[in-house]
């Protein structure tokens, strides 16, 4: 595998990605497509030298791009999407675009020009888990999604299924947990706690503060991932997570003591519509056949590296700081 082409690579865990690759990967060549919406910055690739990487500034949707891209490519992988559960509950509208038509427009590329195909999704897809329940996702899992954005998809990963067996695309499908770590935008949990505390604002918490989710570092997912586009088998489904189960308010409770604020200096605000309960995700088959592991196992270490790294670069997220909050705030939390 010497040339892929990875979409939504401007995103959190795409350039994540593709410093991976960079870093442990020497002979491969990353060509990003990107369409720099709010959720893009291309300065979250700006380190990545110029004969490792081309940028090409684009829709996933645009099919006659895609006919140019596909025939350079060895594979794809494919992170693009809108990705923020609360912006789909306010606008369905570019969820449906980019995570359904996008994906069909990709897939529709894939098996004219029969590249090999691997989909990043969510374990949002298999809808959510009560607090006392001690099971947790695995591949068989029913899907269940509950918000717009879970639905989109559940939606994609299912053209997915649907064009490997139909179609005979070289496709496999990835539904990771949450991920943490540097390059998140603050609209996020953890980035948006963080930043609250350094712009001088109270942390918002949603509901009561129990729901959970199973975090994993995004240096992880990436491993993951380079794992299943090399050895995993074509039309599987790969659950990828850390162990990482925690409540809302305990994160949140580690934010504020590693910044030195006391534990309760917080404003609980409304719940999130719909809102899942928890998420927990079993790897096995992903650590059996591939023999992947995790590397980031201490998440108190890993969250007081991603505090520092948000500390360290305010110019990457004080400009949009304001319009974000303006936005929270218009919707009560
Ligand atoms: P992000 O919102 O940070 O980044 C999304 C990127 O996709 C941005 O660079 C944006 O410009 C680009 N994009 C959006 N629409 C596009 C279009 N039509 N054409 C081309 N580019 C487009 O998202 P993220 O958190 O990095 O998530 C990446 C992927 O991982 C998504 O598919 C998401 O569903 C999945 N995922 C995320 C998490 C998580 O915890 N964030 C967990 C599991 C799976
Ligand atoms: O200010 C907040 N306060 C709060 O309590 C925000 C922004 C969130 N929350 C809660 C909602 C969730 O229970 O924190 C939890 C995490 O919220 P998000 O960061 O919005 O993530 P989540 O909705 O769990 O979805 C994430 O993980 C799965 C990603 O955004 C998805 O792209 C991914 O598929």
């Amino acid at each position: 595998m010497r040339n892929i082409l990875v979409t939504g690579a401007a995103g959190f865990i795409g350039s994540n990605f593709v410093h991976w690759v960079v870093e442990h990967e020497p002979s491969v060549h990353i060509t990003v497509l990107d369409k720099l919406t709010y959720a893009g910055n291309r300065e979250n690739l700006a380190d990545i030298p110029e004969n490792r990487m081309d940028f090409v500034h684009g829709d996933i949707c645009d099919e006659k791009l895609l006919s140019k891209l596909f025939p350079k490519a060895d594979a794809v992988v494919h992170f693009a999407a809108e990705s923020h559960n609360d912006n789909s509950i306010a606008n369905p509208d570019p969820f449906v675009e980019t995570n359904v038509v996008g994906t069909y427009r990709l897939l529709e590329a894939a098996r004219a020009f029969d590249v090999r195909f691997h989909h990043i999704s969510t374990d949002e897809v298999y809808g959510d888990l009560a607090l006392d329940d001690p099971a947790r996702f695995t591949e068989e899992t029913p899907y269940h999604p509950s918000s717009p954005y879970s639905s989109t998809k559940a939606a994609s990963d299912m053209l997915v299924r649907a064009w490997h067996r139909t179609y005979g695309v070289r496709a496999t499908i990835s539904n990771c947990s949450n991920n943490y770590g540097p390059y998140q935008h603050i609209e996020k949990f953890i980035p948006r706690q963080i930043t609250n505390l350094l712009s001088g604002l109270r942390p918002k918490l949603y509901g009561d503060g129990k729901n959970v989710r199973d975090w994993i570092h995004t240096e992880d997912h990436s491993s993951a991932v380079w794992a299943i586009l090399n050895d995993g088998r074509i039309g599987e489904t790969y659950l990828i997570g850390a162990d990482g189960e925690k409540s809302n308010i305990d994160v949140l409770r580690a934010i504020l003591r590693t910044m030195g604020y006391s534990e309760d200096d917080f404003d609980w605000v409304r719940d999130r519509p719909g809102h899942d309960r928890r998420y927990a995700i079993d790897s096995t088959k992903l650590r059996r056949e591939l023999g992947w592991e995790p590397i980031h196992t201490d998440f108190d270490g890993g969250l007081a590296a991603t505090i520092e790294w948000y500390e360290t670069h305010r110019d990457w997220w004080q400009g949009v700081k304001e319009a974000t909050e303006a936005k929270y705030k218009a919707q009560g939390q």
